[in-house]
C-alpha cells in the first residue's frame, strides 16, 4: 500500500531523502530511477552555476570568442545540453537520452552499461532570455525502455506521456528551483546556495483550480483561429462573465508555467498560420510539464486531445499547448471543440 510521504516546508528535508522515501513505496524499485534523479539534481546545479555567470559572458569572452583561458566559449543551451549528457551517461541506468539540442538519439557510448530508462529533455528553455537576465530552465522527461535491444530506439522514445515514470523541470530564477513527480504529487525543491543542496520547500503543489494569471503571445492574434481568438477575450473577460485573467508572459516556458502552477492560469500557445503545429515539443515540453500539472490538480491539452493520450510520431514533434489551471484548460477544450487545430485540418 502506498505510504503518503509527509513533510510540511518547515521541516529540513533534502532532495535525496525525499527521492529515498518514495522509492520506499515501491519495493520493487531497483533504484535506478532515484539514481536517474540524483544525478539531474546535480546537473542541474552545474547548470546553475553558468547561467548565475553568464552575464559575464562578455566581460570573460562571450560566445563563439576565445576566453581567458584561450578556449573557444560555448553557447549556454549548448553548454547545458553536455552537462546534462555528461552527467548521465555512464550510470547504467539509461538506454538512451533525447535533447532538444541534438537531431538524432544521443547512445550511450559502447564502454558503459545500458539501462532500462530514456531521458529525454530540453536543457536550456527560453534560451533566447539569458541575454536580458530572465529566468530560463530545464525541463525533463523519463519513459521506461520498451524495445528488446540493448540500446534505446526511436520507438522507446516516441511514447505517449502518460507512460512516463518522472519528469521534472529546473527554474533558474531569483533561486533556483527544481519541481519532479514521480507520479506521486508535484513536489518542489529550492537550490540553498549555501550547501549545494535542494531542500524540499513546496510538497505536495496543487495549482488552483481556476486561474489569476493568462500567459500568451498575443502578437499572433491575426494569425490565430477565430475559435482561439474567442477563447482569448473569454480569458480576458470581454466575451462572457468568466473572470478576467492578468495578462503575464515572460517568454520562457518554465518561468510562464511555474508562476502559474503556484498562482493558478493558463499557459497558451496555439496553433498559427505561421506555425501550424504549434511551437512547443511535446516529447520534452508538453508531456513533462503535462503529467507535473495534472499531478497538481491541473490539465494540458492541444486544443482537443489531453497531453498525455497525444500519440508521439516524431522526435522532436510540436504540438499547439494549453496547460494550467482545470477550469481554465477546460474552457479551452470546450471553446475550441470541433475546430480540429489549424495543423489537423
Ligand atoms: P526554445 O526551446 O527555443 O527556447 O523555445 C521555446 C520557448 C518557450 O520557452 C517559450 O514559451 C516560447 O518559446 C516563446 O515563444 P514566442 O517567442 O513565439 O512567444
Ligand atoms: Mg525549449
Amino acid at each position: 500500500m502506498l505510504t503518503v510521504v509527509k513533510h510540511t516546508a518547515t521541516s529540513v528535508v533534502t532532495i535525496e531523502r525525499f527521492i529515498i522515501e518514495e522509492e520506499r513505496n515501491h519495493p520493487e524499485a531497483t533504484g535506478e530511477l532515484s539514481g536517474i534523479l540524483y544525478d539531474l539534481a546535480l546537473a542541474a546545479k552545474m547548470i546553475a552555476n553558468k547561467v548565475r555567470s553568464a552575464g559575464l559572458a562578455d566581460i570573460l569572452g562571450s560566445a563563439e570568442s576565445e576566453n581567458v583561458q584561450g578556449e573557444v566559449q560555448q553557447k549556454l543551451d549548448i553548454m547545458a545540453n553536455e552537462i546534462i549528457v555528461k552527467a548521465m551517461d555512464h550510470g547504467g541506468r539509461l538506454c538512451a537520452m533525447a535533447s532538444e539540442e541534438e537531431p538524432g538519439i544521443i547512445q550511450i557510448p559502447e564502454h558503459f552499461r545500458c539501462g532500462k530508462y530514456c531521458l529525454l529533455f530540453d536543457p536550456l528553455d527560453g534560451s533566447s532570455n539569458i541575454d536580458v537576465n530572465v529566468p530560463v530552465g530545464t525541463i525533463f522527461s523519463v519513459v521506461r525502455k520498451i524495445t528488446r535491444g540493448r540500446h534505446g530506439e526511436l520507438e522507446d522514445m516516441l511514447q505517449p506521456g502518460r507512460r512516463q515514470v518522472a519528469a521534472g523541470y529546473v527554474i533558474y530564477g531569483s533561486s533556483t528551483m527544481l519541481v519532479y513527480t514521480t507520479g506521486q504529487g508535484a513536489h518542489g525543491f529550492t537550490l540553498d546556495p549555501s550547501i549545494g543542496e535542494f531542500l524540499l520547500s513546496h510538497p505536495n503543489i496543487r495549482i488552483p483550480e481556476n486561474g489569476r494569471y493568462l500567459s500568451v503571445n498575443d502578437s499572433y492574434e491575426n494569425h490565430w483561429s477565430e475559435n482561439a481568438r474567442t477563447l482569448m477575450r473569454h480569458y480576458k473577460g470581454l466575451e462572457s462573465d468568466h473572470k478576467a485573467l492578468s495578462t503575464r508572459y515572460v517568454g520562457s516556458l518554465v518561468a510562464d508555467f511555474h508562476r502559474n502552477l503556484l498562482g493558478g492560469g493558463i499557459f497558451a500557445y496555439p496553433s498559427n498560420t505561421k506555425s501550424p503545429h504549434g511551437k512547443l515539443r511535446l516529447l520534452y515540453e508538453a508531456n513533462p510539464l503535462a503529467f507535473i500539472v495534472e499531478q497538481a490538480g491541473g490539465a494540458a491539452c492541444d486544443g482537443t486531445r489531453r497531453i498525455l493520450d497525444v500519440e508521439p510520431t516524431e522526435l522532436h514533434q510540436r504540438t499547439p499547448l494549453y496547460i494550467g489551471s482545470k477550469n481554465e484548460v477546460e474552457l479551452a477544450t470546450r471553446l475550441l471543440a470541433g475546430q480540429r487545430e489549424l495543423a489537423l485540418a
